[in-house]
C-alpha cells in the first residue's frame, strides 16, 4: 500500500439550475399567468471521515471533483430538482485547508464526522416570481448561481497517541515490533523505514493505544532534509514522544541533541511535547559507561533516561509503565 498523506484537489459544488419563463395554458383561460418554476440548488461537496481508509491515495490523481448541478425549473411552477450532494470519504485525521489563504476549513478526526467544503449555488427564480399589477406577463427570470469552488490542501495527520522518533538506525522499528503486533521492516542500515508504521499497544486496562514509528530524522529534517520531515506532521498530534537513541553510536548525546534541535525547529509545539528519552541497545555497552552516559544526559539535556534493549526485550516493562504514567498525568 502506498502511503499518501497529502493531496491538492479542486472541489466545485453544483451550479444552481436556472429559473424559466413559461405561461399557464389552460382551456377557457385566455391569458394564463406566468408559471415558470425556479431552478434547483446545486449539490454540496462534503467530506466524511472513514476509519477504514488509511491514506489519501484516492485523491492523488484527481484534479477536479464536482457535485451535481441543480436542474432548471419547469412549467406550472415546478421547481427543478436539487443537485445531489457529493460525499467524499477521507481517512480519520485529515485536515482540510484552503490553498490560497491557508485557512483551515476543518479537521476530520472522528469516524463518520462530516464537513461541508463547498456549498452549491442557489437555483434561479422563474418568471412566476415577477408577477405584479404592472406586469401581468413578466418575461423575467434569473440564472442559477455558480457553486463554490476551492482549491484544497488535504493533509493526513496520524492520530497516534505516542510517537517514536530518533535518528535512523536507532532501533525505533525494533521497539514498535516488540511492543505491538506491528511487523515493520528492520535492518542494519539507515532509512529502513520509509513510511510510518502504526501499532496498537494494550494498556493494563486493556485499552489499545496507537503508537507510530516515524522514519529516521536527521539534522535539517525540519527544513525538509531526509525523509523524516515529511512525517514530522504525524507527530503533531501525539501526546507523548519516545525518543530512541542508539547507545552504541560514537556520540549518543550529540545524536540526541540533533533530534531535539529538529523538534525545536519544526515548531508546532513539538518541543513542549512530553518526551521519554530511551537509550537503546544497552547490552552492547558495559555498565560503567552506561552510568556515565546517564549522568551526562541528565547534565546536558536535563532529563532522566531509560536504558533498554529492544532486541533483547530488556527494560520494556519499565518503559511501558512510564509511558502509561505520563499519558495519564
Ligand atoms: N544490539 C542491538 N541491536 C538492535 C537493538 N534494537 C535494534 N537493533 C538493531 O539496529 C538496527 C536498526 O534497527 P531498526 O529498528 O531498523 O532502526 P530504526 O530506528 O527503525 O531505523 P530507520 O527505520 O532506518 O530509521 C537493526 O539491525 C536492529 O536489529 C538492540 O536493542 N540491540
Ligand atoms: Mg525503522
Amino acid at each position: 500500500m502506498r502511503f499518501i498523506d497529502q493531496a491538492i484537489i479542486k472541489v466545485r459544488a453544483g451550479r444552481g439550475g436556472d429559473g424559466i419563463v413559461s405561461f399557464r395554458r389552460e382551456k377557457y383561460v385566455p391569458a394564463g399567468g406566468p408559471s415558470g418554476g425556479d431552478g434547483g440548488n446545486g449539490g454540496k461537496v462534503i467530506f466524511q471521515a472513514d476509519s477504514n481508509l488509511q491514506t489519501l491515495l484516492d485523491f492523488k490523481f484527481k484534479q477536479l471533483i464536482s457535485a451535481e448541478d441543480g436542474r432548471r425549473g419547469g412549467p406550472n411552477k415546478c421547481s427543478g430538482a436539487c443537485g445531489n450532494d457529493l460525499v467524499l470519504k477521507v481517512p480519520c485525521g485529515t485536515e482540510v485547508k484552503d490553498v490560497d489563504t491557508g485557512i483551515i476549513f476543518g479537521d476530520l478526526t472522528v469516524d463518520g464526522e462530516t464537513l461541508v467544503v463547498a456549498f452549491g449555488g442557489m437555483g434561479g427564480l422563474g418568471n412566476a416570481h415577477y408577477l405584479s399589477n404592472r406586469n401581468r406577463a413578466p418575461e423575467k427570470f434569473t440564472e442559477g448561481k455558480d457553486g463554490e469552488e476551492w482549491l484544497l490542501n488535504l493533509e493526513l495527520k496520524l492520530l497516534a497517541e505516542v510517537g517514536i522518533i530518533g535518528l535512523p538506525n536507532a532501533g525505533k522499528s525494533t521497539l514498535i515490533s516488540v511492543l505491538s503486533s506491528a511487523k515493520p521492516k528492520i535492518a542494519d542500515y539507515p532509512f529502513t523505514t520509509l513510511i510510518p508504521n502504526l501499532g496498537v499497544v494494550r494498556k493494563p486496562s486493556g485499552d489499545g493505544t496507537l503508537f507510530a514509528d516515524i522514519p529516521g530524522l536527521i539534522a535539517g529534517a525540519a527544513q525538509g532534509i531526509g525523509l523524516g520531515h515529511e512525517f514530522l506532521r504525524h507527530i503533531e498530534r501525539t501526546k507523548l514522544l519516545i525518543h530512541v537513541v542508539d547507545v552504541s553510536s560514537s556520540d549518543p548525546l550529540r545524536d540526541a541533541q540533533v533530534v531535539e534541535k529538529e523538534l525545536l525547529a519544526y515548531q508546532h509545539g513539538l518541543v513542549d511535547r512530553p518526551r521519554i528519552l530511551v537509550l537503546n541497545k544497552k547490552e552492547l555497552i558495559d555498565e560503567k559507561t552506561l552510568r556515565e552516559l546517564g549522568e551526562n544526559f541528565k547534565k546536558e539535556i536535563g532529563s532522566n533516561v531509560l536504558f533498554i534493549s529492544a532486541a533483547m526485550n530488556e527494560g520494556l516493562d519499565i518503559l511501558l509503565t512510564k509511558i502509561w504514567q505520563t499519558l495519564e498525568a
